[in-house]
């Protein structure tokens, strides 16, 4: 018999450890169907998953019949195998349930904290049981009891190894019900309809964020949040939900991902006049800011290297890099957007979101593909090519607008929104090459646009 079985009931995925007869201690071929498991999990058909154990446990951690012979390199042994799973856990788009039928001890405790909700039965205990054998609490232990226990409750229940019951962790917030042991399978699959049913797009970016906000300082977190509302208004299941409420019914949601637009986002809030007199010298104005705006998307480039090197190994950029490119790319746009009179005002000299009238959003940094990072430079090579070509169609459209706006003291919306659509474009372009998306620059004119008239 498979040690570990997944069976499918609609949108739910039912993973259960199956070595009954020592409590679902893991052993390498467990481990290794887990990992399978837990793979077969990420099918967006997919919408909520739920761990258990066969039999009176829940899992007891690392097989300790396997150290007999010596315990070889930990170390490894828990990147490859239990830090794996907990990961791909925290990973998953979707929420996981642990039922915790029995005890759930050592790393096994750790697969049930690792996970978004705990139900447990009344015959389920909770064992820390890494300090009965002199070890720390592995596989995200401390991680997972610091966060939902606080230092003081998971130092005191870490280092003593108590075993809580049921009732007892339930009290303390671990687990979110008990119910009695020959109801757990129906009271789980019920939790498990209910959460299968929810708009799962929601509930994954709300798991994503609230694991990111371990880490991240308060003003970050708020853009994170502002950034994944935008994209959630954009899936089906919001206007579901929305319809729903106005239409007094039940929603039906879907789960469907949101319609995809590109990271790299023109704002364009410009009222169209133009003040001749700057217009006059509008290039000679301008010179300051084409010099710095040159100067720093040059130093971008050594610093794309190393980004480069960090996006192949991690699959994504680091924060304060992201942003300090991110705001290279945006400064240029500014600077290019008075240039050649797609906005009027005098730009800043620091490339800030929100100060100038025609202005780049671009997204936090994502996972990246690693071919497409690996080939960049290559990929790369079409787009700036179409780059250069509608830099010369703004340059051309700009000089007419020039003489329009020094006779009429505005430019044509027309011309506005073509120079505006180059801008775009190419700004799309350098962030690509950059590395601040593995998105590629779009001709859509409907996709990383929006005009609001102020
Ligand atoms: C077991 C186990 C077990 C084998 C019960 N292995 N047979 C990973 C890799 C690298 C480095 C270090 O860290 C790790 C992560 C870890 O997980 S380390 C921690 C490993 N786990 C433990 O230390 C837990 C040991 N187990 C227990 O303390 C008890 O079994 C608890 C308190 C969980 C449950 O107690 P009871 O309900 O009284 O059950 P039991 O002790 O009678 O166990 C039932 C059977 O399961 C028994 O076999 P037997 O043949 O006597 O019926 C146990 O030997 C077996 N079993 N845990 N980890």
């Amino acid at each position: 018999m498979a040690e570990v079985e997944s069976r499918r009931d609609g949108a739910i995925l039912w993973i259960t450890l199956n070595r009954p007869e020592v409590l679902n201690a893991l052993n390498g071929a467990a481990h290794a169907a887990l990992a399978a498991a837990l793979e077969e999990a990420r099918d967006p058909a997919v919408r909520a998953v739920v761990l258990t154990g066969a039999g009176r446990g829940f899992c007891v951690g690392q097989d300790l019949q396997e150290f007999r012979a010596g315990a070889g390199d930990v170390a490894d042994r828990l990147r490859e195998q239990y830090n794996r799973h907990v990961l791909a856990i925290r990973a998953l788009e979707k929420p996981v349930l642990a039922v915790v039928n029995g005890p759930a001890a050592g790393a096994g405790l750790s697969l049930a904290l690792a996970c978004d909700v705990r139900i447990a039965s009344d015959a389920a205990s909770l064992v820390p049981a890494f300090v009965g054998i002199g070890l720390v609490p592995d596989s995200g232990g401390t991680w997972s009891a610091r966060r939902l226990l606080g230092a003081a409750r998971a130092f005191e229940w870490l280092t003593t190894g108590r075993r809580l019951t049921a009732a007892e962790a339930l009290q303390w917030g671990l687990v979110s019900e008990v119910v009695p042991a020959a109801e757990l399978d129906e009271r789980a699959a019920e939790v498990a309809q209910l959460f299968a049913a929810m708009p799962t797009r929601a509930v994954w970016e709300t798991k994503r964020l609230l694991d990111l906000a371990e880490s991240t300082p308060f003003d970050r977190q708020l853009d994170a949040e502002a950034w994944t509302q935008a994209e959630l208004v954009r899936t089906p299941d919001f206007t579901e939900g929305v319809a729903a409420f106005l239409e007094k019914r039940e929603a039906q949601f879907t789960g469907a991902p949101a319609e995809q637009v590109h990271p790299v986002r023109l704002v364009v809030h410009d009222d169209l006049r133009r003040w001749r007199l700057t217009a006059l010298l509008r290039w000679l104005l301008a010179l300051p800011h084409l010099l710095l705006a040159s100067t720093w998307l040059y130093l971008a480039l050594p610093v794309a290297i190393v980004n480069w090197v960090i996006v192949l190994a991690r699959g994504r950029a680091p924060d304060g890099l992201h942003a300090w490119t991110a705001r290279a790319v945006r400064y240029w746009t500014h600077v290019q957007a008075y240039t050649w009179l797609v906005a009027d005002p005098f730009p800043g000299f620091r490339g800030w979101y929100g100060t100038y009238p025609v202005d780049l959003e671009i997204g936090p940094p994502r996972e990246q593909a690693r071919w497409k990072t690996l080939l960049r430079l290559v990929l790369a090579i079409p787009a700036y090519a179409l780059a250069t070509v509608l830099t010369t169609v703004l340059e051309i459209v700009a000089l007419i607008a020039w003489f329009i706006a020094l006779a009429l003291g505005r430019v044509p919306r027309g011309m506005r929104d073509l120079m505006a659509y180059c801008l775009r474009y190419n700004a799309q372009t350098y962030a690509y090459l950059l590395l601040l998306t593995d998105r590629y620059p779009t001709l859509a004119s409907g996709s990383g646009f929006q005009f609001e008239e102020g």
